[in-house]
């Protein structure tokens, strides 16, 4: 059961995406404890290579990744922004124990059910590794760790979960970020780039339609937290991705036309026959895009780390004065 201030807000991000025309739903709803385990399975699907990319660039990098982290000094907390099932951070967190690190390892998320399944994994295979997992919001748990101890933060935001927000809602995240984060702290943040648009939508229109239950699935949580009627049958997933703006986008497409009953909301929402509901945005980005966000959030990049095909960047970015 969720706090009641998140599912009030919940109700109201609902609300107003369903009064708005077209009709929207944010995507930040997808990740409740089934979302999360959906999710997971997107991970490890063939056409969905941005985990593969990710984790090539950790794999094959992780000395130059360490070295960076490290900036002279071995001694610094790990704090990862919606950690997931922790997967990859795992291959990192291996080398810089094996490096003798002196590291703690925080991850924050909103699925507890998510925490739980990676607090147990970690405490399993690093038993010396010093672990604070936190369920929650970023910031209010960020605002927590803000003098942690003097010990300096390194902030993982990675997956390309940055994708998700608009340019704008990205630089007011990072500045926020920077409110948080001490002179010598870094931020290391996933971005998936530019390239042929038909690999983008195939990872986003997966054949065994995962995806698509991974969407429909907010419709289901609808269901069981706001007391909506959504009948699944009636939905379809459509995925798309625009060149002109680089972003992959994904809707929910309703075939016939009905009303949808939501009591939490007291009110009942009328979808015409191919009514599209826009759910999700994927952005993908240029090195000039990545450069020109950093500095407009008060960063500079320190490094940049790319994987073989160059699909996919993590960067490491360190404040401006
Ligand atoms: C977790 C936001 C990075 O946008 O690629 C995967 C979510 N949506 N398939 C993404 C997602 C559909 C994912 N992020």
């Amino acid at each position: 059961m969720q706090p009641a201030s998140e599912l009030s807000q919940f109700a109201a991000d609902v609300l107003h995406g369903l009064s708005a025309r077209p009709k929207h739903l944010s995507s930040k709803y997808f990740y409740d404890d089934e979302g999360s385990r959906l999710f997971q399975e997107i991970m490890r699907l063939p056409e969905y290579y941005l985990t593969a990319c990710e984790k090539e660039i950790f794999e094959t990098q992780t000395e130059g990744i360490f070295a960076a982290f490290a900036n002279c000094s071995n001694t610094f907390d790990l704090i990862e922004l919606g950690a997931g099932d922790g997967t990859k951070t795992a291959i990192l967190v291996s080398h810089f124990l094996k490096r003798n690190a002196d590291i703690t390892y925080s991850p924050i998320d909103i699925s507890q059910e998510a925490l739980d399944a990676l607090s147990e994994k970690f405490t399993a295979e690093f038993p010396s590794l010093r672990m604070q997992p936190r369920r929650g919001d970023y910031f209010d748990i960020l605002r927590s760790l803000k003098n942690g101890g003097g010990r300096r933060k390194v902030l993982l935001f990675l997956g390309s979960n940055i994708g998700n927000f608009t340019r704008e809602q990205s630089v007011t995240f990072f500045q926020d970020l920077r409110k948080v984060m001490n002179p010598n702290d870094l931020l290391f943040i996933g971005f998936d780039l530019q390239k042929d648009p038909h690999v983008i939508v195939r990872a986003y229109d997966d054949s065994q339609g995962v995806t698509a239950r991974f969407n429909l699935n907010l419709l289901t949580r609808i269901n069981r937290e706001l007391g909506g009627n959504f009948d699944l049958t009636k939905w379809t997933h459509y995925a798309i991705y625009r060149p002109t703006e680089f972003s992959a986008r994904s809707f929910l497409i309703s075939h016939e036309q009905h009303n949808v009953r939501i009591d939490a909301l007291d009110r009942t929402f009328q979808f015409d026959r191919w009514e599209a509901v826009f759910m999700e945005i994927s952005q993908k980005y240029s090195l000039s895009m990545i450069e020109s966000l950093a500095a407009d959030s008060g960063f500079a990049i320190k490094q940049n780390f790319f994987d073989s095909k160059n699909y996919y960047c993590d960067s490491l970015w360190q404040l401006t004065e």
